[in-house]
């Protein structure tokens, strides 16, 4: 029997990326979906066209973190072994305009999620996807998992009560449950909303004449990029242990959203400072500070390490942007 995995959030940029990750590995991969995603023009659709893959080795099921019969009938039906709970509403800035609803799904979908498991008659192992957002403005640079939380957006709050309640349920009921804390993790597959897959859309629309300029907030904001292939990686390996533990997956390098513009933009031969500028429609009510991560334990307990550089990440992008449009590469 080959192992089977279930994945929330398998429509998004971690949960395709998993999907072909865990496929690859001969698991049978379920989905939660939504009844609003749309398939078809989903970061699945490849798989979903794919007759020897959809409905043989990967299976997809609507339900949703808001409607938790739905999902607990999916978890009984399934009866996974491993439980990806990637989904949630993601975007920080946006966090501050709708802290209810983002609070709803990630804080309280975490702990109906983490309630429906310790009912399960067969024990699974759970993931969750926890954020750097969570240490928010932290005492000490570079973080590591024992790092005091201190969050100062509404998604980062959230994320931290799931995370505690991950925590909570492995000691106290004895859960399999593994926390993923993990920075900032791009590709060409990233949402239009975040800034890498912006400005890396941008650079290329204005190459092939397609835009004029690109608006942005605050540039000079820092992150820890790292590439979202490398992190589902890490997400598998977390839950291959004997014993569950938290695990921290950064590059462990800081780069601004200055650097972004600069190497998206040179990569197709164009000079940023024609076309960018500053809107402060995109600038946040408050901005986390030196978030860069200390991946260590995942280093010598998993092996794991990331393999792909800042600069190649958004140069695939910016390329990944011209070739889907049908421009030169
Ligand atoms: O912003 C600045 C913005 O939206 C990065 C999510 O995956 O990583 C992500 O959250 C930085 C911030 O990502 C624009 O103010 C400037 O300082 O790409 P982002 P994020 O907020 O760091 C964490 C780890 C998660 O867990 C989240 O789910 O870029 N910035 N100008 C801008 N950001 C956006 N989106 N748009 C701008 O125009």
């Amino acid at each position: 029997m080959p192992p089977k995995a279930l994945i929330t959030g398998i429509t998004g940029q971690d949960g395709s990326y998993l999907t072909e990750w865990l496929l690859g590995r001969g698991y049978e991969v379920h989905g939660v979906v939504r009844r609003t995603s749309s398939l078809e023009r989903s970061r699945l659709s490849h798989l979903y066209a794919d007759g020897s893959v959809y409905n043989q080795t990967l299976h997809l099921h609507y339900a949703d973190l808001d409607d938790p019969t739905t999902l607990r009938r999916v978890l009984l039906r399934v009866a996974p072994d491993e439980l990806y709970h990637l989904a949630g509403q993601s975007h920080v800035g946006l966090s501050f305009d709708i802290p209810e609803s983002t609070c709803e799904m990630t804080a309280m979908g975490t702990l109906r999620l983490l309630e429906m498991v310790r009912d399960l008659p067969k024990p699974l192992r759970l993931f969750h996807a926890g954020s750097s957002e969570m240490f928010g403005r932290p005492a000490v640079a570079p973080q590591n998992e024992e790092t005091p939380f201190q969050p100062c957006s509404p998604y980062g709050a959230a994320k931290v009560f799931a995370t505690q309640m991950v925590r909570i349920y492995r000691e106290a009921h004895g859960l399999y449950a593994v926390n993923g804390i993990l920075y900032n993790h791009e590709s060409p597959r990233r949402g239009e909303n975040f800034v890498t897959r912006k400005i890396c859309r941008a650079a290329a629309a204005i190459r092939d004449g397609r835009q004029k300029e690109l608006s942005l907030g605050d540039t000079s904001a820092r992150r820890d990029w790292g590439d979202a292939r490398d992190y589902v990686r890490g997400m598998w390996l977390s839950l291959q242990q004997d014993t569950p533990r938290d695990y921290l997956f950064a590059s462990g390098v800081l780069h601004s959203v200055q650097d972004v513009v600069e190497v998206a933009f040179a990569s197709v031969g164009l000079d940023w400072r024609q076309h960018v500028r500053q809107d402060p429609r995109f600038m946040r009510p408050a901005e986390p500070t030196n978030l860069v991560g200390d991946a260590s334990r995942a280093r010598a307990i998993l092996g794991w390490k990331p393999e792909i550089g800042f600069e190649q990440l958004i140069t695939e992008m910016t390329s990944a942007e011209r070739a889907q449009s049908g421009a030169a590469a």
